[in-house]
């Protein structure tokens, strides 16, 4: 879907290798392609020239890394500023939501509402959620048939009462949820060719009825810019929380991704990418972003010449772990390194002597865990994740219910920092169990050495926090 802006950015790429320095006559060229490259992409035309003139200011500036080319250079800040597009957004529903939390899906029609219920609620049932649906579109004959097919087959009830009142509906759905013990309603609802009056008044209903806590936008993307405009409606008239966009396996040209944080001021929630139940992935601006260069190599060596400048602040982590202080807000800044870099190995690196230990080795965890981890010390107060300590167990229902998980899973985790912190604080003290007291370590391997390309070893303490 991004096959022209990829194309032109390499393009632009190729035509400044060999060049020494980066002028500003590169930087024009390379702009003059990138924006076509957008426009092209069916990107909202306000939002290309803020985006250019970033750009602009930041390649012209001097504070490049000295390691990179002119060529990678571009494309490292291309990537910086098509990752701020996207805000700070991480995809998914709302962090916290009372129980059960409520999803109203809401959009133009054939959009792709009641399909993205069936995915949403499959999607859930993959979390360890009990979602129970429900249509609210009495208008359609055929609607709330649909949404009862796809429960069936995505193996989720489907709450369907006499009642063709639509607030009626989804308040029954509610209640029933609390009744039964549903931990999330979805709540489909009807679309319209053209917003209307009539649409708002019944979605504004249903708002006011059962309180949803997610309000996602079900925007076909196909529809480009136009599907942006009516978001920019809706969000203004009810409230939107996050955009699914729909359709993105098609010919979409992908504009309307980059143009919808921007121009409707909320975050990409999900994407879909196929008519199939399992075709919804939560959004990552990451994974958009290396699609859209597609230029994976190039993206890596961007990622080696960074990971040199946090060298800083792996001397800090040492210093930290030296001292007893590695707390639970370093814990969570070393999980959002790892995410954001994505192999494990490269972030291993940079802690003292960890490299080596081969005692220690397990498998990586994987990204759904590392987000409920995260969504975990999120919830915690600044206090909690400076002193673990203080956490007593009214705090850790607290944070399970902040974080959308349950109590055992805070406790998993509160158990496998302070473990964790042990054996680091170990490490950095020289002493490893199974090696003997007082023995040494080898010198550890360095951010530097990280940055340099050597392959790195396997394994490391984030192993513990795996969930089982
Ligand atoms: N290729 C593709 N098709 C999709 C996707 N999502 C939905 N569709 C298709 O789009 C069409 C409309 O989807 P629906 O879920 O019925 O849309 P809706 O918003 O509920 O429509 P109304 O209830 O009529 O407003 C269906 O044929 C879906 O299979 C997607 O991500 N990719
Ligand atoms: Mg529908």
């Amino acid at each position: 879907m991004f096959e022209s802006l990829s194309t032109r950015v390499q393009d632009v790429f190729k035509s400044l290798r060999g060049e020494v320095r980066l002028t500003p006559e590169h930087v024009e060229t390379a702009l003059r392609e990138i924006r076509l490259a957008l426009l092209e992409a069916d990107v909202n035309f306000k939002v290309v020239k803020a985006f250019i003139d970033r750009v602009r200011d930041r390649s012209l500036d001097q504070e490049v890394l000295k390691s990179l080319s002119p060529g990678q250079q571009v494309i490292k800040i291309v990537r910086d500023e098509l990752l701020a597009l996207f805000g700070d957004a991480e995809g998914g529903l709302q962090k916290s939501a009372p129980t059960p939390r409520v999803v109203l899906l809401l959009g133009l029609q054939g959009s792709g509402k009641t399909t993205t219920a069936g995915k949403l609620g499959k999607w859930l049932t993959r979390q360890g959620k009990h979602p129970l649906m429900v249509s609210t579109d009495v208008r359609r004959p055929a609607a709330i048939e649909q949404l009862s097919v796809l429960g069936t087959q995505a193996e989720i009830p489907v709450f369907a009462p006499e009642t063709m009142d639509p607030v009626a509906r989804a308040r029954g759905a509610v209640a029933e949820a609390k009744a039964k013990g549903f931990d999330t309603v979805i709540v489909d609802s009807a679309g319209r060719l053209h917003i209307d009056d009539e649409l708002m008044g019944e979605l504004q209903a249903i708002k006011d009825a059962v309180q949803p806590s997610d309000l996602l936008y079900v925007a076909d993307a196909m529809t480009g810019q136009d599907a942006i405009k009516s978001a920019g409606e809706f969000n203004r008239r009810i409230g939107v929380t996050g955009v699914v966009l729909t359709k993105l396996d098609g010919d979409a040209r992908g504009g309307a991704a980059l143009s919808v944080v921007s121009v409707v001021g909320v975050p990409i929630a999900f994407i879909g990418s196929g008519e199939r139940l399992e075709d919804l992935e939560l959004f990552h601006p990451d994974r958009i972003v290396s699609r859209m260069l597609g230029m994976g190599d190039v993206l890596s060596l961007i990622e080696k010449a960074e990971q040199a400048i946090d060298k800083d602040e792996a001397e800090e982590l040492e210093e930290k772990l030296r001292k007893n202080e590695f707390t639970l807000d370093d814990f969570r800044t070393q999980l959002r390194t790892i995410k954001r870099m994505g192999p494990l190995e490269s972030v291993l690196g940079m802690i003292p002597g960890l490299g080596n230990l081969k005692e220690l080795a397990q498998n990586k965890p994987d990204e759904k865990q590392l987000g409920r981890v995260e969504a975990i010390i999120s919830s915690m107060t600044a206090a909690e994740r400076r002193n673990d300590k203080i956490i007593n167990g009214s705090r850790r229902k607290r944070i399970a219910s902040g974080s959308g998980t349950t109590v055992e899973e805070v406790n998993r985790l509160l158990k496998q920092f302070t473990e964790m912190r042990r054996m680091l604080q170990m490490i950095g003290q020289g002493g490893m169990p199974g090696l003997g007291k007082g023995m040494k370590l080898p010198q550890m391997q360095r951010a530097s050495g990280a940055a340099s390309g050597k392959k790195r070893k396997k394994g490391g303490p984030w192993g513990l926090i795996k969930a089982r």
